[in-house]
């Protein structure tokens, strides 16, 4: 067994033993109560579900295994003259809630790249598709292509024990982390670069092949890239696609296919697909105001414009968050550090100063700062990577090695399928007539 596995495989064991106790002895506790504007606004708050990856408060933001996004940038293991962290490292942490070595997540780069390989039949599959298809299309598309190299749904026609779900689990997990730079790359280079791929370079890390296969070379974006897929691999498990991930699995659908459901989900514009948004209302912006350095004045009449036309300002609000979110911000001090006059950059941190104040005069929206998504595009531009309809193939990237961490522990704990309760509004009316 390798020595991550063998590791995960003690640890949940352990915790394994310790909530089926719990259940027996303390099932009846109440963890919270939900109300009827809980049930009409998307279940917002409501505890039903464990997750140990990561947990998310309103005004901290992400702690990861209980660390901020600052601390894991002191404490987890970096590349040889860069200072980003590796998200080799974060995966690590997340799966067996230990800050790995520097040989740890050397010994990980490189069992990743054993795993890599892959199938020629998800090649041809892309080829299939029109060059124009939407990147998360054709990456979901490449990941079902996957499915065929399931560890768990042949071991399961085989008639595995339930005792060795998280074994396969984790098999799955790992080999599909593994492929997704490459397939990720493949469609990039198809999409936007004429089919022109780039061979790997398997003496770089996960992260930083990844960039290199991009096709943008420079040791900064290689540093960026690692901070992202760090930055961006979980947020708890109540984001949509962390929850659908987690639905999906539950079933016993195998990692292959319950990833892919989850990327469905990443690619709408309220989750993950704001990112795109975000470059996309900048540029049209610019394009507008017929300057690349607008005024603040002029960002907020064309903030104000938008509203007022029924559209979202994409990159800010959050179903949890209610502070700036700390990911935007470990973006704008990467973009400090490394990056200077940058038209892009300057408008993402004049809409900072600007946008709060604007939606918070709406009177509705429960938080007006920015998240995730409104920093990225911005710096992706400034290293040559301005295709926006790819960016949140990125962000997939990054949001397996949380979601598939969490998943291989579900299987490991003998979560059972989900299947919450759902009412009618009929019954609703009939529930709180005499209220
Ligand atoms: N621009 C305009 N209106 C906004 C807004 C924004 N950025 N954020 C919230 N609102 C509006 C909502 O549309 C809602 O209006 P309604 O009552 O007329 O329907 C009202 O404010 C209350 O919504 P909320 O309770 O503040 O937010 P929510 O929990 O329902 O939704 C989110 C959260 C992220 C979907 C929302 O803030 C939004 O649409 N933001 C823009 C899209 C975006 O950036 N998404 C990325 C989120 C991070 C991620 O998942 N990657």
């Amino acid at each position: 067994m390798d020595p991550l596995k063998k590791k995960f495989f003690e640890k949940s064991q352990v915790l394994m033993k310790e909530l089926k106790a719990l259940r027996k002895e303390k099932g009846d506790v109440k963890v919270g109560e939900v109300n009827l504007k809980q049930v009409l606004t998307g279940m917002r708050g409501v505890k039903s579900m464990v997750w140990e990856t990561s947990q998310l408060d309103p005004i901290e933001g992400i702690r990861f295994r209980g660390y901020s996004i600052p601390q894991l940038k002191e404490l987890l293991p970096t590349r040889k003259g860069d200072s980003q962290p590796l998200p080799e490292g974060l995966f690590w942490l997340m799966l067996v809630d230990e800050i790995p070595s520097q040989k740890d997540v050397e010994w990980l780069s490189d069992e990743w790249e054993k795993r890599a390989y892959i199938p020629a039949h998800t090649s041809k599959v892309l080829e299939a598709l029109p060059e124009d298809t939407h990147p998360m299309t054709q990456f979901n598309i490449a990941i079902m292509s996957l499915q065929t190299e399931s560890i768990f749904a042949k071991r399961y026609a085989e008639g595995m024990s339930k005792n060795d779900y998280w074994d396969a689990s984790y098999e799955d997990s790992m080999n599909l982390i593994a492929k997704l730079p490459r397939i990720a790359a493949y469609i990039y280079r198809r999409s936007f670069h004429g089919g022109k791929h780039i061979e790997p370079d398997t003496s770089l890390d996960w992260a930083g092949n990844y960039a290199h296969m991009l096709g943008i070379e420079g040791a900064d974006f290689k540093s960026l890239m690692r901070l992202y897929l760090t930055i961006h691999a979980d947020h708890e498990g109540g984001n949509a696609s962390a929850h659908t991930v987690h639905l999906i699995n539950s079933t016993l659908s195998d990692v292959y296919n319950s990833f892919a459901g989850g990327m469905n989900s990443l690619a709408g514009p309220l989750h993950g697909l704001a990112n795109q948004e975000v470059l996309k209302f900048i540029l049209e912006l610019i394009e507008e105001l017929g300057t690349s350095k607008p005024t603040k004045e002029q960002l907020a009449a064309y903030v104000q414009k938008t509203l007022d036309s029924g559209k979202v300002i994409p990159g800010y609000g959050h179903a949890v968050l209610r502070q700036p979110d700390p990911r935007f911000i470990a973006q704008k001090k990467f973009a400090e550090e490394f990056i200077e006059n940058s038209d892009h950059v300057q408008i993402v941190w004049d809409l900072f100063d600007v946008v709060p104040d604007i939606l918070d005069s709406l009177g509705k929206v429960a938080n007006p700062w920015p998240n995730v998504d409104a920093h990225s595009g911005a710096i992706l531009v400034h290293y040559g990577l301005s295709e926006y309809q790819y960016y949140t193939v990125l962000f997939g990237v990054s949001r397996a090695l949380g979601v598939l961490a969490a998943t291989t522990w579900s299987r490991a704990l003998g979560f059972s399928l989900e299947r919450p309760k759902s009412v009618t509004s009929e019954w609703i009316k009939e529930f709180v007539k005499n209220d």
